[in-house]
């Protein structure tokens, strides 16, 4: 397959105005009529219309009215090429699908016996022959017909016009947009549906029309997605300005679907996943998710839609800014600079648990890629997480004025227009006086970079520097970086733990700050503070202020002094990390030397810090929560040269056990003093209550005796929430003991609710005594099937991700299952193929004898004859 590049962009040879679309709905043979009015456009010196086409059956194709011969036509692979045609143009187009055949979702398919559509990136095109191109943007008119029984609600975007019935049992609805948009936020829903809905009032005093809708039986699940959609039109408007344009908003929950949702104008499709909750079925987490999925496509409203991408290479000028912008809303929804952190936490140990290893892999990319092979495979944790670090560098260098200041020149110079990252950074440049071109190179160049700190004291000049230096390793076609513009937050802190005042040299920072961002623009900078009367410990990239790997060599006491007292959350974690980090390396290279833990041992120093703040009640919950969880044995293994899973796994799972039988009574003490007893509330201090009473479990339940497990059942049994049942079954599974009983009476309970069913693959895939030959025996539980990319997911990517020790079994056993499966899916889905290809990524970092069993598999896929262009991207340059 070509790759495509983004050098190669030129301009579209026509431009829309209109596109009127009429369905004929039949899950066999649905009939597309598309009438699109378009004229050339002046800036293409081509006269040829190019229009894109997959899986289309072409009945009629007429121009200014004239039906054309297909010898004025060309079809070629996906294009359809008109030459030679006239300024102005009337094509109608009348195609054929097939949607009960499109197991790929892409386009538009049949979900539980309903039709939906997904179309970005290029989707469209299996509707109909359109420019599929997201700078071609017109106004869309959209004509629905169906049978009435079946699919009684009708469902496209913009605004409902007219709706009435036909002969045969049919019925119609015509609806149209009153903006224009580029063809990927087309959509439509015709289906047995039933809604949630309320008439809300924006600040501007305009009514809008607000709906969820939902598979009958789900109505009690519905709440917090209207909830959270209001929340979300509110904080637009009193965080940015940004009003809803529409009169009506609609969100529609769907059980098979490629990614979370999609932010289609006026008609948002979600993943059930990110809309359905009750306390019953959904966890803190699924709730907590509903939330920023909710805030995430309303907010593509003007972050996406208003304002579009040029081509597919500026993708994250959409999402990594509205991912950035889902991130403050849902911290705002907290309100607290606690609550604030704890969301920073996380986003923290998300890039590193996804995007570094990402940036380090064979599918590195810059955040705005310079080609492809296909987009799908783009929607990448660089485009979307390092997107977002990206644009919050922005609001760190500008201030938040600054960069509303920036995001109101934006709207003002590019609102309706299709643009790239250049213009945002121009925007934010202009806005605010700033020289911003050195910026450009987080857009362009790939890789984790590492920031190298060193610092001196001058006891009697009473000066302390700290001398910054960076490096970024290469990655694929780039051998060579140069220096990032990289704001570096920094605080000092006394002996005592205070933070000192500061007097950056050459700053112009506030008299009485004790955080000043660093700029680090050279390879190397001296920055130098002055009347500091003491050697301060540095508190270096507080609030996480760039995506970077940090080196200084911290002692363990000025680790454990961040850890006890750094005002900066952020940075108070990650001392925390760091302590636990040190040891986990070096009793996994003891494992790896002795082959077992008997050797292995854990100083009291640690532990005792762990204690200290286990029980330190002026902290938050949810803090507590994140400082006690060690890290993560893929954020592990990314430390090491030679990557040994099983290692990793014992001596993690050593030091848990080692802290749970040391700090007993004190896990026991906490976790009942965090129950959080009455009606269930997802707000962030019970959340954070019940995320630290069920770590304390789950510490407990590592080693456990009688009555540890006795306190388990009793949770499962008596729980009166998901967050609580669900975590009391993974610590049962995870004690070793026999969970059979516990694994049954939950699938017997949910059997019906599917994202439950999906919560039980899940827990059984990741758990450490799963090995390859169980995930095939759940494989054949009549519940399971490959078909359903959630359900898939479920099992076999919590299985290939999430249970590493497993998936790396020395006989590389898993490796051919996962070949097998990618080969399968592929067939299915391929992009869900293609994602599950991607567990593969890191292969070239463990010991010769595993690497040589996981390159077999790689070439097993990449060797077969009907490969999709999703999956073959991924395996060829992981092969490369
Ligand atoms: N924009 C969609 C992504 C669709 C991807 C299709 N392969 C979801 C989102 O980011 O909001
Ligand atoms: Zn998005």
């Amino acid at each position: 397959p070509p790759t495509i590049y983004r050098k190669d962009y030129t301009v579209p040879s026509y431009l829309v105005e209109t596109v009127e679309l009429g369905f004929d709905l039949d899950p066999d043979r649905t009939i597309v009529a598309n009438r699109i009015t378009m004229q050339h456009n002046p800036a293409s010196p081509s006269r040829s219309i190019v229009l894109h086409g997959e899986e289309l059956d072409l009945v009629e194709l007429r121009l200014n009215g004239r039906a054309l011969a297909p010898t004025e036509y060309k079809i070629e692979g996906s294009l359809l090429t008109i030459p030679r045609a006239p300024a102005q143009v009337v094509l109608e187009i009348e195609t054929l699908c097939t949607p009960i055949q499109n197991t790929s979702l892409s386009g538009l398919y049949v979900s539980n016996g309903s039709f939906y559509t997904q179309c970005e990136a290029e989707g469209f095109r299996r509707i109909t022959y359109f420019p599929d191109r997201p700078d071609v943007m017109a106004k869309y008119t959209v004509m629905l017909r169906a049978d009435k029984a079946r699919y009684p609600v009708l469902l496209s975007n913009g605004n409902l016009i007219e709706s009435g019935e036909l002969d045969d049992g049919r019925h119609y609805a015509k609806w149209e947009d009153p903006f224009k948009k580029p063809s990927y936020l087309f959509a439509l829903v015709a289906a047995r549906l039933v809604c949630q809905e309320e008439h809300y009032t924006l600040k501007s005093g305009r009514e809008v029309l607000l709906q969820v809708w939902v598979e009958e039986g789900n109505l009690d699940k519905t709440d917090y997605a209207m909830q959270s959609l209001k929340n979300s039109i509110r904080w637009d408007e009193e965080r940015f300005g940004l009003e809803l344009d529409l009169d009506r908003f609609m969100i529609v929950a769907v059980g098979d679907f490629n990614m979370g949702a999609m932010e289609n104008k006026g008609l948002n499709i979600f993943n059930t996943k990110f809309v359905l909750a009750n306390p019953r079925v959904a966890t803190d987490i699924d709730y907590a998710g509903i939330e920023a999925v909710v805030g995430h496509e309303y907010f593509h409203n003007w972050t996406g839609n208003r304002v579009t991408c040029r081509d597919w290479f500026q993708l994250s000028l959409k999402e990594g800014l509205t991912v950035f912008r889902d991130q403050e809303f849902s911290a705002d929804m907290i309100g607290t600079d606690s609550g604030r952190a704890v969301t920073r936490i996380d986003q923290v140990r998300t890039l590193r648990q996804a995007q570094f290893p990402e940036d380090a892999g064979p599918m590195a990319h810059p955040v705005r890629p310079d080609s492809f092979v296909e987009i799908n495979n783009f929607y990448t944790v660089t485009v979307y997480e390092k997107g977002a670090e990206v644009v919050r560098m922005y609001q760190t260098l500008l201030g938040r004025d600054g960069f509303r200041k920036g995001m109101d020149l934006y709207f003002a110079r590019h609102d309706g227009q299709a643009v790239e990252c250049d213009d945002f950074r121009a925007a934010m440049a202009d806005a605010n006086g700033r020289d911003l071109r050195q910026f450009e190179r987080w857009y362009s160049q790939a890789g984790t970079p590492v920031v190298s700190a060193r610092t001196r004291y001058d006891a009697v000049k009473r000066n302390f520097d700290i001398i910054l230096s960076q490096r970024c390793p290469a990655t694929a076609g780039q051998p060579d970086k140069l220096p990032f513009h990289i704001p570096v937050a920094v605080g000092l802190l006394d002996a005592n733990g205070k933070d000192l005042p500061l007097l950056l040299e050459g700053g112009d920072h506030p008299k009485d700050a004790t955080t000043v961002v660093l700029e680090l623009k050279e390879q190397e900078q001296i920055f130098r503070f002055r009347n500091v009367d003491e050697r301060p410990v540095p508190s270096i990239l507080r609030d996480f202020s760039a995506p970077v790997v940090l080196e200084y060599d911290y002692t363990d006491d000025e680790l454990l002094h961040l850890y006890r007292h750094d005002s900066d959350a952020v940075n108070r974690w990650e001392a925390g990390q760091r302590l636990a980090m040190e040891r986990l390396l070096k009793l996994t290279a003891q494992v790896t030397a002795h082959g077992d833990a008997a050797v292995l041992k854990l100083d009291s120093t640690f532990i005792e810090a762990q204690r200290a703040l286990l029980v330190d009640e002026s902290l938050d919950p949810a803090f507590r929560e994140l400082a006690l969880i060690l890290p993560s044995e893929t954020i592990i293994a990314e430390q090491m040269e030679v990557v040994d899973p099983q290692a990793i796994h014992t001596a993690r799972q050593f030091m848990r056990r080692t802290i749970g039988a040391a700090l007993k009574t004190e896990l026991l003490a906490q976790y009942r003093a965090n129950q959080t007893p009455g009606a269930y509330s997802p707000d962030a201090l019970s959340a954070g209550k019940r995320a630290l009473k069920n770590l304390c479990l789950s510490y407990l339940l590592v080693a456990p005796e009688a009555a540890e497990l006795k306190v388990a059942q009793q949770q499962f049994d008596n729980a009166s929430n998901m967050t609580d049942r669900a975590a009391a079954l993974v610590a049962l599974i995870h004690s070793g003991g026999d969970a059979a009983p516990y694994l049954q009476a939950f699938y017997q309970d949910f059997e019906n609710e599917a994202l439950v069913v999906d919560k039980w693959f899940a827990m059984q895939a990741a758990a450490p005594a799963t090995n390859v030959a169980a995930v095939r025996k759940l494989m054949q539980h009549p519940a399971f099937t490959l078909k359903n990319p959630n359900r898939a997911r479920s099992l076999i990517f919590n299985f290939t991700n999430g249970n590493p020790a497993q998936f790396h079994a020395a006989d590389g056993s898993a490796y051919a299952f996962w070949a097998e499966l990618v080969i399968q899916l592929d067939g299915i889905n391929p992009q869900v193929a293609a994602r599950l290809a991607r567990s593969m990524d890191r292969w070239r970092r463990y010991a010769p004898a595993l690497q040589e069993k996981m390159k077999q598999a790689l070439e097993q896929v990449a060797a077969q004859s009907k490969l999709s262009n999703d999956v073959q991207e991924v395996v060829s340059k992981a092969l490369a």
